[in-house]
């Protein structure tokens, strides 16, 4: 109902607060001596900021909207079961990009999503260093600090900048298909491949049309939430690595601007295999 979607206004509201007090605290936090440990393997990094910064952004929403459920990088990790339902649900990574939080590395954003009835009608990105905001809302547009944001209308894949992630298996059978992959690309050949180590600014490059497109296996629900609405809120394609409709839970992504492009993609990759976010391990 109208309504309702006046609802999801404010709630875009309180999540731009939300986001830049978020940035504000990551910033902060760069500069002091970070406590790093690791995850699922010795490269999957986390810090006590991650933890903090989710707890506070979690905290500052739950006490707004307490019929809402919530998503986070760092809950889920502590065992909170990763399923969207129905209920409006926010999804949230407080710092994307911890690697380059933990080597001071200027790329690090947080992202807050949020979706009803498993539909995203919301995403924010906040680029904690340079304070880009990066916003979409379903049917309204996207926009970068305000301004009207649009994706490359190139078809040529030849001509195209591409952008993926390297993640955090790097066994011989994984990192082989990831080489294999971005081999396959560089000799179509591409103009470029980059690695920026944020997957939601890489994705928000996709949606200011910097970047044709951005493929990745192994990404979570909350990497690419946010920035799959900007993305088609700026005119882009976010669809499973197969070429079918996106799948949040999948763990597989290519965000490109045009279909073109996001085809022939399709057709270079070859699979690495994650399960998905919805499952247990
Ligand atoms: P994070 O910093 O929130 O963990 C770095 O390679 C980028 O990929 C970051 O955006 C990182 O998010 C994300 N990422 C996290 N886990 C990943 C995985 N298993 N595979 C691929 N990318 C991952
Ligand atoms: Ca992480
Ligand atoms: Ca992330
Ligand atoms: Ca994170």
């Amino acid at each position: 109902s109208d309504a309702e979607a006046e609802g999801w206004a404010e709630c875009l509201d309180v999540a731009v607060r939300t986001a830049l007090r978020a940035g504000q605290m990551v910033r902060m936090s760069v500069m002091q001596e970070k406590r790093v440990s690791s995850k699922s393997t010795p490269t999957d990094l986390v810090t006590e900021t991650d933890q903090h910064v989710e707890d506070v952004i979690i905290s500052t929403l739950r006490e707004k909207y307490p019929s809402h459920r919530f998503i986070g990088e760092e809950s889920s990790a502590a065992g909170e079961k990763c399923v969207l339902t129905n209920s409006p649900t926010w999804i949230i990574d407080p710092i994307d990009g911890t690697c380059n939080f933990v080597h001071s590395f200027p790329m690090v954003a947080v992202s807050i999503g949020f979706a009803v009835k498993k539909q995203l009608e919301f995403g924010v990105v906040y680029h904690c260093f340079d304070g880009t905001l990066y916003t979409g809302r379903r049917g309204h547009g996207a926009f970068c600090n305000g301004v009207p944001l649009h994706v490359s209308k190139e078809k040529d894949v030849s001509k195209a900048l591409i952008l993926t992630e390297i993640g955090a298996k790097r066994d011989p059978h994984t990192l082989d298909i990831f080489l294999g992959n971005m081999k396959q690309l560089l000799s179509t050949p591409v103009h470029g491949v980059r690695i920026i180590g944020s997957s939601t600014l890489a994705l928000c490059q996709v949606a200011s049309g910097a970047a044709e497109a951005y493929y990745q296996y192994g990404l979570h629900c909350w990497d690419i939430a946010a920035a799959a609405l900007i993305i088609t809120e700026a005119g882009g394609h976010v669809i499973d690595t197969t070429g079918g409709p996106l799948d949040l839970m999948s763990r597989r992504v290519i965000a490109s601007g045009s279909q073109e492009i996001a085809d022939y993609i399709v057709q270079q990759l070859k699979p690495i295999n994650y399960g998905r976010d919805d499952e247990d391990p």
